[in-house]
């Protein structure tokens, strides 16, 4: 009986490398856009419908037009080549699922803060959450239509950022403005470790 002979071991399929990025921020600060933006394949959302029963809990002002809100995740995926892979992880932006957030964290290279200068003190709490654990993130100030412009000294200091963490303007609506931040992480996550900034 004829054998097929393999003069090498068949190829064992590549896995890609999977860098998880974390976009958290305040309630409403455009996150779970940032995430549907940035995904080449249908991002997984779990958006529930606001409704009377979370007024008092949720706060809404200057983002009345928002009738949903993220219970537990966004995920959402970029492919950079056949070897690495980014995975997205958009948090929930209210306080009652502070308990997810730990698991969402674990592993992360790094996050995008997105602030929205309507509600600067809404993303306090994600800054202070990554600074307490020393996980790389960047600002991302989400230009919503409508609100006040202010210059990046301005909310650097009214965040109290440290002089490190890159701060840029962006369009969470936007796929090239949302990459651009991300970019940015990747930028500041290497010169962190000492390792080459990449290029392009
Ligand atoms: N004009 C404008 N609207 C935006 C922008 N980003 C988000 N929105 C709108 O703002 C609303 C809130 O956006 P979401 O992406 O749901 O915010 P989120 O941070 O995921 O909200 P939670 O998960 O509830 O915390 C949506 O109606 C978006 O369409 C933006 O950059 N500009
Ligand atoms: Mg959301």
């Amino acid at each position: 009986m004829d054998s097929v002979r393999y003069d090498r071991e068949p190829a064992a399929p590549r896995v890609p490398l999977a860098l998880k990025i974390l976009i958290a921020g305040g309630f409403g600060a455009g996150k779970t856009t940032l995430v549907s933006a940035l995904s080449e394949v249908r991002p997984l959302q779990t958006e529930e419908v606001l409704t009377g029963a979370g007024i008092g809990t949720d706060d809404v002002s200057g983002v009345e037009q928002k009738s949903t809100t993220t219970v537990a995740m966004d995920f959402g995926r970029i492919t950079i080549n056949d070897d690495l892979q980014v995975y997205l992880f958009g948090t929930p932006g209210q306080d009652r699922f502070w308990f997810l957030w730990d698991e969402l964290a674990f592993g992360a290279l790094g996050a995008v803060v997105l602030a929205d200068t309507r509600r600067l003190a809404d993303c306090f709490p994600s800054i202070d959450y990554f600074e307490q654990r020393g996980i790389p993130f960047v600002v991302g100030v989400n230009c919503f239509d409508g609100s006040r412009r202010f210059g990046l000294e301005a909310v650097r200091d009214a965040l109290d950022l440290d002089p490190d963490v890159p701060l840029v303007l962006c369009d969470a609506r936007d796929r090239q403005s949302g990459k651009l931040v991300l970019i940015s992480l990747v930028e500041h996550v290497a010169r962190q470790r000492g390792e080459p900034v990449p290029v392009g």
